[in-house]
This record gives structure tokens, C-alpha cells and sequence, in this order.
């Protein structure tokens, strides 16, 4: 257990409430207790004080909960007090704890101290903050997850593995004269196997899940006049775009934050393209462009059979949707096809027909339409890691563990190191106030 100096924070959210808490964490508490609520009350029992200042003046009578080391959030001496939740009161209480001793905790930093005292990993102290931002149920059942281990144990797993087969393969290196037994050759080749094919399920898993936590960003363009912000409107369930039958009614990017079944979509409602003399709807034309390019979908809505975006169409490279929209007026039923390059759906956004199915489809291509167990909540830099580590072993394990074991068992402790690297197990100060720093301050 590492011991640091005292700190201290607001743990509840600025503002009015029942109840405010004050968090100290670190070495010397029984001296700032002395000085703020008298003696330490006995370990994990809610006992109320008076809550002094330092001019001895009584601040607030509030319940407070001593948590000795090792038995605390942060892994150090730990003293929680619940003070009546005012803004005035709350930061009084808190001035009298640096008064007394203690120093302002800067963001993260007692979670840091869970990580750097061995109470929670990298992974699940990202899952701490994770847990606290998420918009979503699904998203918040999925942080937990993390939090309780279920990634890391994975990520452990495979490490593990790994290092079995690398010792088992560097004690062959050590005694060069004897060739690597057949059957021990084949059951390292087939642990090895086992090993990335194990990985890139995770890796699958945790881009859905990296989906789910950051959100998906989906682009409606079109003609002008086929009915754009209609769809928006529709799939936002609420008239948040202008609709006119002016064609060239959007101009600026409009753009609207919702959930299908848990997953946070940004739609893009855009200007129609056409070839305008208009300079504002020139831009907006730019500007539609140009979200194409930061999208992960796209939504190409038409009223015709063909238009003339066809061939502009064909030239994005990212998904598109073609949504023929107003099948009211043709007398269409509503429908969606899986083509090569997307889906095709028809519906009418005006008469809500077949904005259920167009939803289905989004859900189903960014493959979260099941709600398998196996999705990880997983952050940009987990994908990175998990991603080097399955570069690592992409190399035919028959061929070199026998022609060249000592490349083999290198190979796997790029591997093991890119896992040790998303655990916390190796790690750089840059990378953890990277991390922390995204936290609240008294988290
Ligand atoms: N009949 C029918 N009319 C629709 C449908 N969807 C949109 N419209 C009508 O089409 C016209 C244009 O709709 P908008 O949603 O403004 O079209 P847009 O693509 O956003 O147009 P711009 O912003 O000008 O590019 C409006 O009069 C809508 O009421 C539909 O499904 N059926
Ligand atoms: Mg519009």
C-alpha cells in the first residue's frame, strides 16, 4: 500500500441537496479528524459530530464514516462526511478540511490512488468514470461490467496464456540441440491459435461496445426537397427541423442527439445537394460534404426511383442507406433490403411508416440489435491495445516456433505487453493523467 498526503473534495454534484459529502483521502487523517470532528470514529461506523472550522467555530453536525486502510476506495485512510447538503455548507466544510490539514484533490486523483494501491485496475477505473457518464442504461449496465472485472478477467486470461506458451517455448530455446517435440510443437501452436481467435472475438465485442459508449455519428443527405428533415424529425419523435416544400429549406447542419434501444445516435440533418447559385445554400452544399466525411453512416434519402446524386452516391465510401422516402404517394408498402453496400429501405417519413424498420436496420448494422452479454465497454485506447496485441501474433505458429522460436517468443511478449498495457500493469505518467484527468474532481 503506497501512502500519500491528504486530500480532499466535494464527492456530490455542486448545487442544493439533502446531503452534501466531503471526501478525505490519505495519510495523517487522525490529526485532521482531530481538528475537524475530534477523534477518529471507530472503522465503518456512521457516527455523527460536529463539524468544526478552523476558529474552533461549529460548521455543520454531520454523519461521518471512517474507512481505515486498506479497507477504502482509494486503499489509504479514508474519512467521508455527510454534511447538510447547501452549496455554502458543503464548501465550508471542505475549506475546514484544508484548513486542517488536508489539500484539494485534483481531478481523478482518488481513483488514481485505488489504481496505484492495487484496489481496481486501469480498465475498471475507466470503468468508474465510464459508469458516471453513461447515457444509456445498456451503457451503464455495461461500465459496471468492466468495474466488477469482467473485462480485465479476459484480458488477464489471455496474458496468461501467452506467457505459458512463451515459457514453455523459450525453455526449447535454452537447449538448442533438441528439436521441439510433434506433440509439443502442436499443442503451443494450438494454444496459440486459441489465443487469437479468443482475442478477436474480444476485439469484435469491444467495438461494439466503443460504439455504445462514445455513439455513432449517421448523416442524412439528399436531394433537395426529399424529405431530410422530415426522417430527422421522424426518428428524433419530435419537429426539431424546419420542413417546408421549398426545396433548399436547410442550410446549416443540423444536428440531433438520440438512443435506439441504447445506442447514442448523432443524426445529421443537412442542406440538399444541388447545384446552386445561392451563395448561403453554396456553403450548406460544403458543409453537407464535408459531414459526410466525419460519419459512420450515411442516410441517402430520395423521393424518385433514381436522381441525379446516384453517381456522387457511389462515390462515398463509408455505409449508405438508401431511403427512398414518400411511399405514400406511390402507394409502396414500407420494406428494407440488405445490399452489399448498406440497406435499402422504403418508408414515409411524413406518415411515420417504416421508421421502425429503418431503425432496426441501424441497430442491426452496427450489430447491436442483439443484446449478447459478450459486448465490453470498451474505450478508444482498449481497441488500440487489443489490436496490437493481435498484430503481434498474426504469424503462422507451425512454421516459426520451429524455424525461428526466439522471433515466436517475442512475438508473444508484444503480445503480453500490449494486454499488460490495457490492465495498468506497464503504464507512463503521460497515459495515466491522460486518463485521470477526464475524471471529476472528488471521483
Ligand atoms: N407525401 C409525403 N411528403 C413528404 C414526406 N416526407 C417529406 N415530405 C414533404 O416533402 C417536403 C420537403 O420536406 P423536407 O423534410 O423539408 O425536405 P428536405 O429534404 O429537408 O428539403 P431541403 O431542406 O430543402 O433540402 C415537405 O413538404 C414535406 O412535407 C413523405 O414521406 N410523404
Ligand atoms: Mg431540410
Amino acid at each position: 500500500m503506497q501512502f500519500h498526503d491528504p486530500i480532499a473534495a466535494i464527492a456530490t454534484p455542486m448545487g442544493r441537496g439533502a446531503v452534501g459529502i466531503v471526501r478525505i483521502s490519505g495519510t495523517k487523517l487522525d490529526a485532521i479528524a482531530h481538528k475537524l470532528i475530534g477523534p477518529l470514529p471507530p472503522d465503518r461506523i456512521a457516527t455523527l459530530r460536529s463539524v468544526r472550522a478552523g476558529d474552533a467555530q461549529t460548521i455543520d453536525q454531520a454523519l461521518v464514516i471512517y474507512f481505515a486502510a486498506p479497507r477504502s476506495f482509494t486503499g489509504e485512510d479514508v474519512l467521508e462526511i455527510q454534511t447538510h447538503g447547501g452549496v455554502v455548507q458543503t464548501h465550508d466544510v471542505l475549506k475546514a478540511a484544508i484548513d486542517a490539514g488536508a489539500r484539494m484533490a485534483a481531478a481523478g486523483e482518488f481513483t488514481e490512488r485505488a489504481y496505484l494501491n492495487g484496489k481496481v485496475d486501469l480498465i475498471q477505473a475507466e470503468a468508474i468514470a465510464d459508469l458516471i457518464e453513461s447515457s444509456s442504461t445498456r451503457a451503464a449496465r455495461l461500465a459496471l461490467s468492466s468495474l466488477v472485472g469482467e473485462f480485465s478477467k479476459h484480458v488477464l486470461a489471455f496474458a496468461d496464456k501467452l506467457k505459458f506458451i512463451r515459457i514453455q517455448l523459450e525453455a526449447y530455446i535454452d537447449f538448442p540441440d533438441e528439436d521441439i517435440s510433434p506433440a509439443a510443437l502442436t499443442t503451443l501452436v494450438v494454444a496459440t491459435t486459441e489465443v487469437r481467435d479468443d482475442l478477436r472475438a474480444l476485439l469484435a465485442n469491444a467495438h461494439r461496445g466503443a460504439r455504445l459508449n462514445s455513439g455513432v455519428d449517421v448523416v442524412i443527405i439528399g436531394r433537395p426537397n426529399a424529405g431530410k428533415s422530415t426522417l430527422l424529425n421522424a426518428l428524433a419523435d419530435e419537429q426539431r427541423a424546419i420542413v417546408t416544400n421549398v426545396p433548399g429549406t436547410t442550410r446549416d447542419v443540423l444536428t440531433v442527439d438520440l438512443s435506439i434501444d441504447g445506442l447514442a445516435i448523432r443524426v445529421h440533418d443537412t442542406a440538399g445537394i444541388r447545384d446552386s447559385s445561392d451563395l448561403i445554400e453554396q456553403e450548406g452544399v460544403r458543409r453537407a460534404k464535408q459531414k459526410i466525411e466525419q460519419s459512420d453512416l450515411v442516410l441517402y434519402v430520395t423521393d424518385a426511383e433514381t436522381d441525379e446524386l446516384m453517381e456522387f452516391i457511389s462515390t462515398i465510401n463509408i455505409p449508405v442507406f438508401t431511403v427512398r422516402n414518400k411511399i405514400d404517394v406511390d402507394g409502396f408498402a414500407p420494406a428494407s433490403q440488405k445490399t452489399s453496400v448498406g440497406v435499402n429501405v422504403k418508408l414515409s417519413a411524413k406518415n411515420l411508416d417504416g421508421i421502425g424498420l429503418l431503425r432496426r436496420e441501424i441497430l442491426d448494422h452496427f450489430n447491436l440489435a442483439d443484446h449478447s452479454d459478450n459486448v465490453v465497454l470498451a474505450r478508444e485506447r482498449h481497441l488500440i491495445a487489443l489490436k496490437m496485441a493481435l498484430d503481434a501474433l498474426d504469424f503462422d505458429a507451425e512454421k516459426l516456433f520451429q524455424s525461428e522460436p526466439e522471433l515466436g517468443a517475442e512475438q508473444l511478449r508484444v503480445a503480453g505487453r500490449a494486454l499488460g498495457e490495457l490492465t495498468g500493469e506497464y503504464t507512463n505518467e503521460e497515459l495515466l493523467g491522460d486518463i485521470f484527468s477526464t475524471f471529476c474532481v472528488g471521483k
